[in-house]
C-alpha cells in the first residue's frame, strides 16, 4: 500500500519531490490494507447483478432504459442571480431586494420536496448534478432552489448510499448564483427528534459554511420555544432565516375556531420580533383554499408591510395553482412550485403553469417557457429511473379529501403506499378516516412531521386494532400505543398549542416521566470531540470530516451502516441510477467518473454458475483488464 500512495501521489507523478516530501505527505503512511474504488464498485456492480438491489425497492418496476437528455448550456458563467445579492448585501439587505422585486418570486422544490412526496426522497445527487448546469443559466431568477434538509438527510445515507454534505458541496459548485433553501425542523434539525442545543447550532453553521443560504425553520406543533432555538441557530450560522408557521385548520371556517386568523397573526408578530428575515406560510397538507388565501396572505401584508411572505403548499386537493395565484394577488412575493413533471398531486403545484399565468401580468416571473418546457423534459425522463419508488404505481390522482383528513404531501403518500404494499389498498379510506379521529383525540394538533407521524401512527393502531375514538379514550388506560404517541404525550417534542389533551395524557402515561418546557434545555450537550473520536476508532479512518461527525450526532445507526457500506462497496453515487439499482446487462460497455479525469471503463461479461460454497463468480473487464468478482448468492 504504501507504493501504491507514492504512485497515486500528485507530487510524486510531478516529479517535483524534494527531501521533505516524505515529512509533507504523512498520507503515504495510510497502510491500511484494502480495496482500490475501482475493486469496490466492481464488487458492488457484481452484487446487485447477482442479488438485486440493495436498497428496499418498494414496487416492482424497472428503471426506464432511456437515459434522460441534458438540454445543452452556454458556454461561460452562469449570470447573475439572487445569490449575488445575497452575498452583496447580507440576509437583511437580501430580503429588502426580495420584497422591492416587482414580479412573483419562485422557489423551486424539484430538488427536494417534489421527489419528497413522489419518489420517497429517492432521487440521487447523480440526476440532480447533470441538470443543475442547466438550472444556473436559465432559472437565475428563481428566488431559491430547496435541495436539502427534510427527509433528504437520512434518506441519502439510508437508502442511497451517497454523504448528504457532498450533495450540497457539489451542487453549490455548480450552481452558484441560486440561493439554496433547506428544511430544519426547528429543535429537530434533519431528524425526528428534538436534539441537543449545541447539535442544532453547530448543524447551521456547517451546512452555512458548505452552501446553504436560506433555512426555512419550523416546529411541528409550531412550538414557539423550539422555533425561536432553530432561528437563532441559522441566524448565527449567518443564513438567512425564513420562520415557517406550519398551518392548519380553516381560517375561512368560522366552525374551526382553534387556530384562528388571530392565532397565526399573532404567532407571526412573535416571528417578526425575534427578528425573521422571511415570513413562510407552510401548508404542508394543502389545506387552504384561495380564499382562505386571500383571507390569510390580505392580513398578514397588511400587518407586515416590509416583511417578505413566502407561501409553501401541495397540491394534493388539485387547487395548488389556484391557491398560489390567489397568494400572489393578495401580496405574496414568493411561493413554492415544482417543474411540472416533477408537480401535481401530493407535491407542489406546477412551475409551467404558474408561469404561464402571471405572465404579461404584474406578476410576471420572468422566467422563459421554453426553458420550463426542456427542465420539465429532463426530469420526465429523470423520473422514470425511479419508477421502483414512484407514487404513481399505485395513486392515480390527488385527492380534496385532504381538506378533510389535512395528511401533509408527503406522509399522504406513504400511507396510500403502505395501504396499497400490505394489500390493504381498500383500507386507505380507513386509515384516513382514522387519522381524523386520532387528530380529534389530540386535540387538534398541528401536522407535520414529527407530529404527523404521531398522529398517523395512532391512526394506524386503531385500524389494525379496530377501535374507534371513544373506544381508545375509554381504554387508554390498558392499551398499549406505539411509541411515539407515548413520547409525545411525555412532552418529547414539546407543548402543543392549547396544552395536552386530557384525561388521555394522564391515563396513557400514568407515573411515567413528564418533559417540562423545551425538551432541547433539558438535554446535556453533545460532546463533538468524543463523538470524533469514536467515529475515527469505529471506522479505523483519519478521515472523519466535521460533517461525518454531524451526520452522525443526527442518525448514528444509519451513519455507521453508511460508512461501513461504502467501505465495502466504494462510492456508488458515482454510477448511473440503472447502474445503482439494477447493475449492468451482460456485455453492457459504460463508463464511471470517480472524479473529474479519472474515469473507469467498465464491460461486464459474465455471470458464473452457483459453486458449492452458494457464491457466483462475476467477471468484468475493468479498463482493459480482467477482473472477477466472487459474490455471495443470497436469492
Ligand atoms: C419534512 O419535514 O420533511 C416536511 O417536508 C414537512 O412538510
Ligand atoms: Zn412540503
Amino acid at each position: 500500500p504504501f507504493l501504491q500512495n507514492v504512485l497515486s501521489n500528485d507530487q510524486f507523478l510531478r516529479g517535483t519531490v524534494d527531501t521533505q516530501f516524505i515529512d509533507e505527505n504523512p498520507d503515504l503512511f495510510n497502510l491500511r490494507p484494502g480495496q482500490n474504488r475501482a475493486q469496490k464498485l466492481l464488487h458492488y456492480l457484481g452484487h446487485v447483478m447477482v442479488n438485486g438491489p440493495t436498497t428496499p425497492i418498494p414496487v416492482k418496476a424497472r428503471p426506464s432504459p432511456i437515459d434522460p437528455v441534458v438540454p445543452s448550456v452556454p458556454l461561460g458563467d452562469a449570470p447573475i442571480g439572487f445569490r449575488d445579492i445575497l452575498l452583496r448585501e447580507g440576509p437583511q439587505g437580501f430580503a429588502k431586494a426580495v420584497r422591492q422585486h416587482p414580479g412573483l418570486l419562485l422557489m423551486d422544490t424539484t430538488f427536494r420536496d417534489a421527489h419528497q412526496s413522489l419518489l420517497a426522497t429517492r432521487v440521487r445527487t447523480h440526476d440532480l448534478k447533470k441538470i443543475s448546469p442547466f438550472v444556473a443559466h436559465n432559472f437565475n431568477n428563481l428566488f431559491s432552489i430547496e435541495n436539502w434538509g427534510g427527509a433528504t438527510f437520512d434518506v441519502a445515507m439510508r437508502f442511497l448510499y451517497e454523504c448528504p454534505w457532498q450533495r450540497l458541496q457539489e451542487l453549490r459548485e455548480l450552481i452558484p448564483n441560486i440561493p439554496f433553501q433547506m428544511l430544519l425542523r426547528g429543535a429537530n434539525a434533519v431528524g425526528y427528534t428534538n436534539y441537543p442545543d449545541n447539535s442544532v447550532f453547530k448543524f447551521c453553521e456547517v451546512a452555512k459554511e458548505n452552501g446553504m443560504d436560506i433555512f426555512r425553520v419550523f416546529d411541528s406543533l409550531n412550538y414557539l420555544p423550539n422555533m425561536l432555538l432553530g432561528m437563532e441557530a441559522a441566524g448565527q450560522a449567518g443564513g438567512v432565516v425564513e420562520a415557517a408557521i406550519s398551518y392548519t385548520g380553516d381560517v375561512a371556517d368560522p366552525t374551526r375556531t382553534k387556530y384562528s386568523l388571530d392565532y397565526y397573526v399573532q404567532l407571526a408578530e412573535e416571528l417578526v420580533k425575534a427578528g425573521t428575515h422571511i415570513l413562510c406560510i407552510k401548508d404542508m397538507a394543502g389545506r387552504l383554499k384561495p380564499r382562505g388565501w386571500e383571507l390569510l396572505v390580505g392580513t398578514l401584508r397588511q400587518h407586515f408591510p416590509e416583511m417578505p411572505i413566502h407561501i409553501h403548499t401541495h397540491d394534493t386537493s388539485g387547487a395548488g395553482v389556484a391557491s398560489m395565484l390567489a397568494c400572489a394577488a393578495s401580496g405574496a412575493d414568493i411561493v413554492d412550485v415544482a417543474v411540472d413533471s416533477m408537480s401535481g398531486m401530493t407535491s407542489q403545484p406546477s412551475m409551467g403553469a404558474l408561469v404561464a399565468c402571471t405572465r404579461g401580468t404584474n406578476q410576471d416571473t420572468g422566467i422563459q417557457m421554453e426553458k420550463v418546457f426542456d427542465y420539465s423534459e429532463y426530469w420526465e425522463m429523470a423520473r422514470g429511473l425511479y419508477a421502483a419508488f414512484d407514487c404513481t404505481a399505485t395513486m392515480k390522482s390527488g385527492n380534496a379529501d385532504v381538506y378533510e383528513n389535512e395528511i401533509p404531501g408527503g406522509q399522504y403518500t406513504n400511507l396510500h403506499f403502505q395501504a396499497h404494499s400490505m394489500g390493504l389498498g381498500n383500507k386507505f379510506k380507513e386509515v384516513k378516516k382514522a387519522y381524523v379521529e386520532a387528530n380529534k383525540l389530540l386535540g387538534d394538533l398541528i401536522k407535520v412531521t414529527p407530529s404527523s407521524k404521531i398522529v398517523g401512527d395512532l391512526a394506524q393502531f386503531m385500524v389494525q386494532n379496530n377501535l374507534s375514538r371513544q373506544e381508545v379514550e375509554a381504554m387508554a388506560d390498558e392499551l398499549s400505543f406505539p411509541r411515539s404517541l407515548v413520547e409525545f404525550l411525555q412532552g418529547y417534542i414539546g407543548i402543543p398549542y392549547g396544552g395536552f389533551p386530557e384525561p388521555f395524557r394522564s391515563k396513557v402515561l400514568k407515573d411515567l416521566p413528564r418533559i417540562e418546557g423545551r425538551p432541547g434545555a433539558s438535554l446535556p450537550p453533545l460532546d463533538f470531540q468524543q463523538l470524533e473520536k469514536d467515529l475515527r476508532t469505529r471506522h479505523q479512518e483519519d478521515e472523519i470530516t466535521p460533517e461525518d461527525v454531524l451526520s452522525a450526532a443526527m442518525y448514528p445507526k444509519v451513519f455507521d451502516e453508511f460508512k461501513e457500506f461504502t467501505a465495502t462497496f466504494g462510492p456508488v453515487e458515482c454510477l448511473n441510477t440503472r447502474l445503482f439499482l439494477e447493475g449492468p446487462k451482460i456485455a453492457e460497455e459504460f463508463e464511471v467518473e470517480l472524479e473529474r479525469g479519472k474515469t473507469l471503463h467498465i464491460k461486464a461479461l459474465a455471470l458464473g454458475d452457483l459453486n458449492r460454497a452458494g457464491q457466483r463468480e462475476v467477471f468484468f473487464e475493468l479498463n482493459g483488464q480482467l477482473r472477477s468478482i466472487l459474490v455471495k448468492d443470497t436469492q
